[in-house]
């Protein structure tokens, strides 16, 4: 668990950050798997980092589900199921609400989560760059389409009969193009960037806040632990982002009042 917290430095670490955000006129965000924590669902490099029993870099590539569709398949059905009973958490509620108020156009949400719970929360410009959990492609046709119910163990399309995937990324898989350049256009356009829940390990992604602060942005981070992204921002809040997001919007919102 993350260290006992000095509530006063942590108070005054939330005006530094929401300074940098009222400051800004461009906000990006980037998000992991630590945002879904407080709504259940295991991050991936958590305490057993084991996903099912398995590592999610190995279960998570082209090369595992040529090998073994089937053990793929029951590992992102098991994580299609456990979506079915989880809700977006405070944090996520609190960056609908940044996104309200920087305005649209002026902000991006970035996320390497495949759990579409910022969706759900009501965020409007989501770029989710690992794909979506919800999703599935044809191996054969190419067809895309939002199955959010449950698939069996070799699901088939019923276009061409070939093998459907996840619509994720996964590891040594290109990501998006076109979301990809969006997501390098958002951090390169903003003044400050928000980092939450992620232990920026995954490239290209992490590399983004890299390219913020090359642009002259100030980064935040929020996060339970130090991470490969703590040493490139200029606020550090450690604490859980269900709590933290939320009081960091107080502080900016005008009458510090959260949506409900
Ligand atoms: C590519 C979708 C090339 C699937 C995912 C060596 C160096 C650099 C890069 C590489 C390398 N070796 C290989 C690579 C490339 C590789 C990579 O980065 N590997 C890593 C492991 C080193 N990257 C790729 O393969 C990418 N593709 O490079 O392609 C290419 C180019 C052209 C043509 C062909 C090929 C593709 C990467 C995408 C992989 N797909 N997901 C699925 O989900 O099943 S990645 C997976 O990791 C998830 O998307 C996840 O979001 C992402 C990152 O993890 P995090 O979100 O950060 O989660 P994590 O558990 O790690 O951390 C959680 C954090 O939250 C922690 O810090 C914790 O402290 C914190 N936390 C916990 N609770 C809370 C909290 N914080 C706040 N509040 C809380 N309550
Ligand atoms: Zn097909």
């Amino acid at each position: 668990m993350h260290p006992p917290v000095d509530e006063h430095a942590l108070d005054e670490l939330l005006e530094h950050a929401a300074d940098a955000l009222r400051a800004a006129g461009c906000v990006a965000v980037l998000t992991g798997a630590g945002v879904s924590a407080e709504s259940g669902l295991p991050t991936f490099r958590g305490a057993d980092g084991l996903w099912e029993g398995h590592r999610v870099e190995e279960v998570a590539t082209p090369f595992a589900f040529e090998r073994d569709p089937t053990l793929v398949w029951r590992f992102y059905n098991a994580r299609r199921a456990s979506l079915r009973s989880v809700r977006p958490n405070p944090g996520h509620h609190a960056l609908v609400a940044l996104e309200e108020h920087v305005g649209r156009g002026h902000f991006a949400l970035i996320t390497q989560n495949v759990d579409g719970l910022h969706r759900s929360a009501g965020s409007r410009h989501v770029l989710e760059l690992h794909g979506s959990l919800a999703r599935i492609r044809c191996t054969g046709c190419g067809q895309v389409e939002e199955r959010g119910d449950a698939l069996d163990d070799l699901p088939r399309c019923l276009e061409c009969n070939a093998l459907l995937r996840p619509d994720v990324v996964w590891f040594y898989e290109a990501l998006p193009e076109v979301v990809w350049q969006e997501a390098e256009d958002a951090v390169c356009r903003c003044q400050c960037l928000l980092v939450a829940g992620t232990s920026a390990i995954v490239h290209p992604a992490a590399g983004l806040i890299a390219t913020a602060r090359a642009g002259g942005a100030r980064v935040i981070e929020v996060n339970l632990a130090t991470t490969e992204a703590s040493r490139l921002a200029d606020v550090c809040l450690r604490g859980p982002s269900g709590e933290l997001l939320p009081r960091l919007l107080k502080k900016i919102l005008p009458e510090g009042r959260l949506p409900v």
